[in-house]
This record gives C-alpha cells, structure tokens and sequence, in this order.
C-alpha cells in the first residue's frame, strides 16, 4: 500500500511539469492545453538524511528509500464535472488518491496559452474547487437517494444516517468543503467508503516560472493560510530541467546552487505531502537492507510490521525500538543494547516518526 497524491489543476498550469521534475518519468510537456491525456503515474522516492545516517553504520546493507506515488491527471476546466475538457474521467482518476496536489499557474509567459486568458491564481483556484465540488455533490447526491430508500427499512439508525448525510450535503452545496466540516459519527464509515474529494487532504502548488516567489505566489499562500492549507512555491520548469539534466544526486545538488536553491521545491513538496497526509517514516535494518517506510500516524507496531511482512502483524511479539540519533550516536545496535537505550514496545504501541525498529515474530 502506497500513498498517492493526485495533481489537479487547470490545463497549461505545469502539473506535468513538475510531475516530470518529481519522477523523471519523461510525460510529454507541450505548450497547448490538455497534452495530458491519460494519467500518468510516477513513484517517487523519498530522500531522506536520517536514512544515509542510519545506512552509514550497515555499509555492507543496501540503503532502501521509502516512496510515494504521483498521478499527473488531465486539467480540468469550467464544466469538467458536467463531462467539459476531458470532465469526468479523470475526475474519476483522483477519486482513489489520498491527497490533492492543487498546481496554480503563477508565471506569465505569453507563449503558453491560459485557458481563462490571464494569470490570476485565486480565480483559478476557484474554478477547479468549484468542479471538485460539484462532483462531490453530484456523487453524494446519488448516494443519498441510497439512504432515503434505507430509512424507509427497518434499520433504527437509517433515518439518522441519512439526515447526518443530508446536513453534510447542504454545506458542499454552499460551498464548505468535507474536509472543513465536522463529520458526524452516524456517516463517519460512509464519507471513508464515498472519498469524496472535497475530504482529501489538499495542498497547493504555486509554480513561479523561472523567477521565484512573487505576487501571484504570495496571493496563493495567503489564500492558503486563510484556509488552513499548505502552499509550496516551485519554479516548475526549473526543476523539470534540473532533474533531467543532473545524473547524480551530487550534481543535482550543484545546479540548485547555481540556481540560488538551497533545497529542491520537490524535496518540500514531499514534506507538505507527509504533513498533509499526517505521515511518519520509521527504519529498520533487517536482513541485507537497510530501509525507510511510511505508514499514518497513530499505527500500532504490530501493524506497522505488517507494512514489512503481512505476517508480521499476526506473528508479532513485540517490537525493539531505537531512537535514530541515539543510535546513530552509539555506533551499535549493541552499544546501545549495553547502554539500555532499546525499549522493549507492544502491541499498542503508536510507531513515531524517526523510530528504528527490530520486530520480533513468534
Ligand atoms: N515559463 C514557464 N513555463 C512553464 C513552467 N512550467 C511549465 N511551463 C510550460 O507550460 C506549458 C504547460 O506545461 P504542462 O506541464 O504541460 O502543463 P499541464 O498542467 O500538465 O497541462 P495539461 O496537461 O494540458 O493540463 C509547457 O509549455 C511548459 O513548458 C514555468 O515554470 N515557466
Ligand atoms: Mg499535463
């Protein structure tokens, strides 16, 4: 089980783009609307300095980063949810992704065409959050109808089911999103069976051009603050270029610098995603591989072994959890074991972020 991050914009905004600089996976970029035609799909792994730490005291082991994928999906325009552009299948596409990537025009270049005619991020926010929405209604609506007919059965709780649906149904109807209102308990089974989209978690992406943060960026990120999101400014083209020019991650690095990038737009990217998705990344150093994994927040150990191996989390016994540093510091699983640093942890255990973990199985 991955995570996926589904990026939606309007055509011509740079998902492609900044699919390619995040994957490397080559989607054709072109300068007129709707080259993307079917998703692609790209796994991205995580660069993590915990993980080469971790590595440099197992270099016989082989240094396994964690992943996360990405859908690069058609733009959506005015109606998409009505079947206008290329309207409803790919809005079927993001319906399985665990958070929305919202890619914002911010450059201006008069040599690519915008479908609305000029750059103004916040209007085009609002014409993609419109279609989201509307596609919500129009899923909810239809699973309403489901609920109408249950309340009519003999299930008692059906009718309080279905007016906990309709309360929700109304707000989307005037425009909250699901993730900005409160989900009642009766509907709490059903808004995770529906995922509609207006409940993932959504982060924006403001590509810049070549310059950086400037006033359209800013607008972006203080709308975003309004709404309690995240903004991440990416000088789109840049990193595409970066990305497929570099060979290594050395050289990667020497051309941020030339760029006057301290750190990759991807690599922060990457973090929004694991904020937004509440995210932790914990290693472990079994057999010949040294490696990261992602699971959510709140995992217990024995699943989060489970991650591992399927057995694990029925044969699990308990778990041996070190800290990162205080191994790393250590040198040693052993010097840390004759230290009395490895806690000894459960079956309710919440794996945290930054944990290393032995498990052991009956
Ligand atoms: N000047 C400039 N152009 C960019 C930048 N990012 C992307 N572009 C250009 O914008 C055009 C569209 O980029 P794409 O990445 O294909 O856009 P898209 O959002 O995937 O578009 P659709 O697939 O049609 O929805 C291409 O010509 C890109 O080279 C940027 O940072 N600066
Ligand atoms: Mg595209």
């Amino acid at each position: 089980m991955g995570f996926t991050c589904g990026m939606v914009g309007l055509p011509n905004a740079g998902k492609s783009t900044i699919f390619n600089a995040l994957s490397g996976a080559g989607a054709r970029v072109e300068a007129y609307p709707f080259c993307t035609i079917e998703a692609n799909m790209g796994t991205v792994p995580v660069s993590d300095e915990r993980l080469d730490r971790l590595a440099a005291l197992f270099p016989e082991k082989r240094k396994v980063p964690t992943h996360l994928e990405f859908i690069d999906i058609a733009g959506l325009v005015q109606g998409a949810s009505e079947g206008e552009g290329m309207g409803n299948q790919f809005l079927s596409e993001i319906r399985s992704v665990d958070a929305i990537l919202h890619v914002v025009r911010c450059f201006a270049d008069p040599n690519v065409a915008h479908v609305a005619g000029d750059v103004d991020p916040i209007r085009d926010i609002e014409i993609v959050e419109t279609e989201l929405l509307l596609k919500d209604l129009e899923t909810m609506t239809r699973v309403r109808e489901r609920l109408i007919r249950e309340a009519k059965g003999p299930d008692r709780r059906a009718p309080a089911r279905l007016a906990a649906w309709e309360r929700l149904l109304d707000a989307v109807a005037e425009g909250v999103p699901l993730r900005d209102q409160e989900i009642p308990h009766e509907v709490e089974d059903l808004v995770r069976e529906v995922s509609p989209l207006s409940a993932k978690p959504l982060i924006y992406v403001a590509n810049v051009g070549d310059s950086g943060e400037n006033a359209h960026s800013r607008r972006v990120a203080e709308y975003a603050a309004r709404t309690g999101k995240e903004a991440i400014v990416i000088r789109g083209r840049i990193e595409a270029e970066i990305a497929e020019a570099a060979g290594s991650e050395e050289e990667r690095r020497a051309f941020l610098t030339e760029w006057g990038l301290s750190e990759s737009g991807l690599a922060r990217l990457i973090r929004a995603g694991y904020r937004a998705l509440e995210l932790v990344t914990f290693f472990t150093f079994e057999g010949p591989e040294v490696r990261a994994w992602t699971v959510r927040e709140g995992t217990t150990a024995p699943r989060a072994g489970g991650r591992i191996h399927s057995d694990f989390a029925e044969r699990f016994v308990l778990a041996e959890v070190m800290d990162l540093d205080e191994l790393v510091a250590a040198g040693s699983e052993q010097a840390l074991r004759e230290a009395g640093r490895i806690t000894r942890a459960g079956h309710d255990y919440l794996v945290r972020d930054g944990d290393v973990i032995h498990f052991i199985c009956a």
